[in-house]
């Protein structure tokens, strides 16, 4: 029998996780989650039935979402911050049976807001004698987890639990990564990075997950001090890290017993590997993948860190480099550039309820086409060099379509026209920035207007950081708007 959770079933007193300054042991987490599972089983929701989790960061939502994985009951993780826009697509969309959360009162009012008809029922951290389900792994779904795409609102990417388990173990055998393990994120727990790496990764191989609420170096120094051999976090935390630590160079001890820092979810400059090496004596393991695929390439933790590549496949994960035709590239030459696809037990079921588009992103022989442009050097090691697409904007490690956002202004009253571009910075990775043509010239909205009708709709970090207002978008003879002209003019005025 393939249990998700081993150490569930054979539970003891060792920490399983930490967030800020309450702990459960393994035992008191299979009681917890037990009872949570038995609370799913008293208002009748059963195997194979989606129930939403608002993530706040704290025991309890992850008692929730360990338990319903327990329950097989398929978890539908939704972000605090969601926007009323996109809560009412998403309940809309996923049909939850119920929904948890630790802040029950607060968003059912939101849920009501977004048009939604059901109440948010609390999450108890309550105690169950009866064993928590010893659940088996399948290839039925485990989580719904929404993402954007290019256009439209985000779609609810299908994951099993067999695409979890494979690919944590693969991640386990990279990143030497055991029960002797203590994790530290401060990652929301309503992405692949924080939820299944972090949280189901650390139970999966029976280590411990310390979360933070919320990030801060020194939060991050601290859990570091207290235990931590391994940090989880994306490009951002690693610069704003080393900004700190660059002004308290005593705090760089809390890192002295790490036994891996990983980067992942968006690209890690290579100045600041060399800043972190330079300040810590430590490198940064980097490792690539997406919403759909889960993780793809891992710098392995017994090589080097290799700064600028975000290593070969995993065991289990094909990965091919195809050219514009779909022609494969065998080519291991560091410079020829190709989109990377890949096939294996880590490529998710689908897109809920959009058939035709998970057929657009699946080729005939099981593929799926990832839309980002890597090269590849002779030991299989990926440099991921850009994406075919410039409507896809990761800010903060964050995936934000472009569209989307247009969509968003384009109904705020003075708009006539709109183009959401990212500009390349040293923190956020890419800053989102709207070129915006005034639907009257002389009597155009104020930028202070537009922000606060995104901010009215849409999750914080999908706010624009800037609003520059033009007279027209430079747009090819079809008509289609050329972001990459909006992109170097944003380079010429030396704003990037
Ligand atoms: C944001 N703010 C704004 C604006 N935008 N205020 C005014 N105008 C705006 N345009 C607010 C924010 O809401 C926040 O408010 C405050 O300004 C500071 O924002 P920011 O600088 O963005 O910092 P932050 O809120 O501290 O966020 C940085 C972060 C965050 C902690 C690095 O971006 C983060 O958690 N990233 C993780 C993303 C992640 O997990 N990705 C995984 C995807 P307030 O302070 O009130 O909140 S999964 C994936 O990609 C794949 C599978 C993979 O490979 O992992
Ligand atoms: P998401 O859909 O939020 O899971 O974002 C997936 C995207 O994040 C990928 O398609 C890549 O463009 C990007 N990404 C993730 N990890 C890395 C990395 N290590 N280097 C560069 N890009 C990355």
């Amino acid at each position: 029998m393939a249990l998700l959770f081993p150490r569930l079933a054979f539970s003891d007193d060792s920490l399983a996780l930490r967030c800020e300054d309450a702990e459960l042991s393994y035992r008191e987490l299979a009681g917890a989650a037990a009872h949570h599972v038995g609370r799913l089983q008293a208002v009748g929701v059963s195997s194979g039935q989606r129930v939403g989790v608002f993530t706040h960061a704290g025991l309890g939502t992850m008692v929730a979402l360990v338990g319903d994985a327990l329950a097989g009951v398929v978890s539908v993780p939704l972000n605090p911050k969601l926007g009323p826009r996109e809560l009412r697509h998403i309940l809309r969309d996923a049909d939850p049976k119920r929904i948890y959360s630790v802040r029950a009162d607060a968003d059912s009012l939101r849920v009501v807001d977004a048009g939604g008809g059901m109440a948010v029922d609390a999450i108890e951290l309550g105690v169950s004698m009866a064993p928590a389900p010893t659940f088996e792994i399948s290839d039925e779904p485990l989580l719904i987890l929404y993402t954007s795409g290019t256009t439209g609102p985000p779609k609810g990417a299908v994951l099993s639990s067999r695409n979890v388990a494979a690919n944590v173990d693969a991640l386990a055998r990279a990143w030497l990564w055991t029960d002797a393990d203590v994790v530290v994120h401060a990652l929301p727990l309503f992405h692949v990075h924080g939820l299944v790496l972090g949280l189901f990764g650390s139970l999966r191989v029976g280590g411990a997950l310390s979360h933070l609420a919320k990030f801060s170096p020194r939060g991050v120094c601290d859990a570091m001090a207290s235990g931590g051999s391994m940090l989880f976090a994306v490009p951002t935390m690693y610069h704003r890290l080393a900004d700190a630590l660059e002004h308290d160079a005593p705090a760089a001890a809390a890192f002295a017993r790490a036994r891996l820092l990983i980067s992942g979810s968006a690209a890690l400059p290579v100045r600041e590997h060399r800043r972190f090496e330079a300040l810590l004596g430590q490198s940064i393991y980097e490792r690539y993948g997406l919403t759909e695929t889960l993780i793809n390439c891992a710098v392995c933790a017994h090589g080097d860190a290799a700064p600028g590549y975000v290593g070969p496949p995993l065991g289990g994960v094909e990965l091919r480099l195809v050219d514009d035709a779909g022609v494969v590239l065998e080519v291991c030459d560091d410079a020829t550039m190709g989109e990377v696809v890949v096939r294996g037990p880590n490529v998710f079921l689908g897109y809920l309820n959009r058939p035709e588009e998970t057929a657009s992103v699946m080729d005939q022989e099981g593929f799926f086409h990832t839309g980002d442009l890597a090269s590849r050097r002779a030991d299989g090691g990926l440099r991921i060099v850009g994406r075919r697409s410039t409507d896809l904007i990761k800010t903060g490690g964050f995936k934000v379509g472009a569209g989307e956002v247009e969509a968003c202004l384009l109904e705020a009253p003075g708009v006539g026209e709109v183009a959401v571009v990212g500009a390349m910075e040293d923190d956020l990775g890419q800053r989102i920035v709207a070129f915006v043509v005034p639907r009257v010239a002389a009597k155009p909205p104020t930028a202070q207007e537009l922000m606060d009708h995104v901010a009215s709709e849409l999750t914080p970090h999908k706010r624009p950081r800037e609003l520059r207002f033009v007279s027209e978008l430079p747009k090819n003879a079809m008509g289609k708007v050329m972001k990459r002209a909006l992109i170097a003019r944003l380079v010429e005025t030396r704003d990037v």
